[in-house]
């Protein structure tokens, strides 16, 4: 049995429509997921919407439909925008589906049995666009406005349900020291550990029902209120592997896949996640996740994203900006253009920089020049190696280079490192070719076994760039490797195929067609 991967995403509000910082995280667990299965791993991705919660019924009511007709209405988008990125996610996932919704209550159920859930009443303030409980401290802060989108804060004061959160802060601490890849990056991990330190309070996990119009889940204890929406959300990524039990034709049907490898969020759901969450598994005796990784925030044109400065990068613009790039060029610019952890900005500028950098110059102006050079010099034929000398050494050990650190890179979430080092084997090639020129010796009848051994040296190069880059920029990929007529053998893995040597002399490459020209 091969060893299972699971990585999610986190499930996207349907209040709003789909946008490139949607798209940033669902790419990135996109590369992962193709990148393990490609080594070999019995993979598991999932997305999905959350479909609760008070933003989602004010939402709705503004636009004159039920909150299910709204969330029906924009989860079209999202399911389209995952198609046109070429999103290879196993499940899709509504927190309005029955499996969700039974297994929820299943939860509260076993909560509620080991009496970590409790009757009391909250006063306090609350964001509704954050679907967060604020701290008075808190609030005052920030003059009762949302930290994060600036709207007053609302009072809130009823009975509610509480979740004994605050008799779990000291064994999260321990569990959060005992385990540096828990969350990562590490920021965010002394962020989180600083927070908790200073004390957390016990959490409020139900809603009148009536606040939310019947739009929720029920409390299985009282059907006069409906499960908070961040447990209910948070819940989805062991619900949809059919956990717990319900007696459906879900049960356990993927439990193998848990406890996930990666949750993926961005930095503004942290918290939910690395304290709620864990703590609600831990009041249950199950696994923890092995990581939660919290990506930084997108900002566009400098400034940040909104429709009314008209540097909203939407579903639209993103089409506009794959019609014009392709959609893999946009997958591998938002995974290459900031370090993944940090915040970036989106800018048409930056984009066409860096494709003509990295795609036009770089790795297109490779694949072109190697294949029109084993065209002309030897009618489209790949020659054989005969001796490799010093020069060749420095593409073979950057190739190696790549091998050894491929893995180690996805496995920490680190698509900077993998490029760098793909990159690196990219500049080392084309410098070997102005090393080495090929061009000249072309000219010498008597030098045709160095140039063979210089073009097989290219070929087998960009057979390797290819390969490793095939999770970011699948299509393209695997357009390169077609011109190249090279495909990975049935059971081989890409650390197998990142392997020098696999090039066969003697086959026939085809006329490079470019695929990045230059954008001027
Ligand atoms: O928070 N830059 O949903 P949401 C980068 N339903 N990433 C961004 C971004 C930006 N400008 N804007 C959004 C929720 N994101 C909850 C999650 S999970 C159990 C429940 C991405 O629709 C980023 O991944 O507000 C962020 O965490 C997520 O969208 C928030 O999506």
């Amino acid at each position: 049995m091969s060893q299972t991967y699971y990585v999610t995403t986190p499930i996207y509000y349907v209040n709003d429509v789909p946008h490139i910082g949607h798209s940033y995280t669902t790419i990135a667990a996109d590369v992962l997921a193709r990148y393990f299965r490609a080594a070999g791993r019995d993979v598991r991705f999932l997305t999905g919407t959350d479909e609760h919660g008070i933003k989602i019924v004010k939402a709705s009511a503004e636009k004159g439909m039920t909150p299910k007709e709204l969330s029906d209405q924009v989860v079209v988008g999202f399911e389209y925008l995952w198609k046109d990125l070429n999103i290879s996610n196993d499940d899709f996932i509504r927190t309005s589906q029955p499996r969700h919704e039974k297994r929820v209550q299943a939860i509260i159920t076993r909560l509620l049995e080991r009496d970590e859930i409790y009757l009391g009443q909250y006063e306090g303030w609350y964001d509704e666009g954050q679907e967060e409980f604020i701290t008075e401290s808190t609030a005052a802060e920030n003059e009762f406005k949302s930290e994060v989108n600036g709207k007053p804060l609302v009072r809130y004061q009823e009975p509610t349900y509480y979740f004994r959160l605050s008799k779990w802060v000291d064994k999260l601490i321990e569990y959060i020291e005992a385990n540096p890849g828990f969350i990562k990056p590490q920021a965010r991990r002394n962020e989180v550990l600083s927070k908790l330190k200073m004390g957390v309070e016990d959490l409020s996990i139900s809603r009148h029902k009536d606040k939310l119009g019947g739009w929720g889940i029920e409390m299985p204890n009282d059907p006069t209120h409906s499960v908070y929406v961040w447990i209910d959300a948070l819940s989805n990524y062991r619900t949809a592997l059919g956990w717990p039990e319900i007696g459906d034709e879900h049960d356990a049907t993927d439990e193998k896949y848990w406890p996930a490898d990666v949750h993926l969020i961005g930095k503004d759901i942290l918290w939910f996640h690395t304290v709620y969450w864990p703590a609600i598994l831990m009041a249950m005796d199950q696994p923890l996740p092995k990581c939660v990784f919290a990506h930084g925030w997108w900002t566009s044109e400098g400034k940040k994203m909104s429709k009314s400065l008209g540097n909203f990068v939407s579903r639209e613009t993103i089409a506009e900006i794959c019609g014009e790039y392709s959609v893999d060029v946009y997958r591998y610019f938002l995974l290459r253009a900031v370090t993944f952890g940090a915040d970036g900005d989106f800018s048409h500028d930056a984009l066409k920089g860096r494709y003509n950098t990295d795609l036009a110059n770089g790795l297109g102006n490779l694949l072109n020049r190697t294949l029109n050079m084993i065209t002309r010099y030897f009618d489209g034929v790949l020659p054989a190696a005969c001796e490799n000398g010093e020069h060749e050494k420095v593409v073979i050990d950057a190739a190696a280079d790549l091998e050894a650190a491929a893995c180690g890179a996805m496995e920490d979430c680190d698509f900077g490192l993998y490029l760098d080092k793909i990159t690196a084997l990219i500049g080392a090639t084309n410098g070997y070719i102005e090393v080495t020129a090929p061009f000249k010796l072309a000219k010498d009848e008597s030098q045709r076994e160095r140039l063979g051994t210089i073009l097989y040296t290219c070929a087998d190069a960009v057979r390797i760039i290819l390969n490793y880059l095939s999770p970011f920029m699948p299509e393209m990929m695997a357009a390169g490797l077609k011109q190249m007529n090279w495909s990975l053998a049935d059971g081989q893995t890409i650390s197998d195929a990142g392997k020098w040597g696999q090039l066969t002399p003697g086959q026939q490459v085809m006329q490079p067609e470019p695929l990045f020209p230059r954008k001027s």
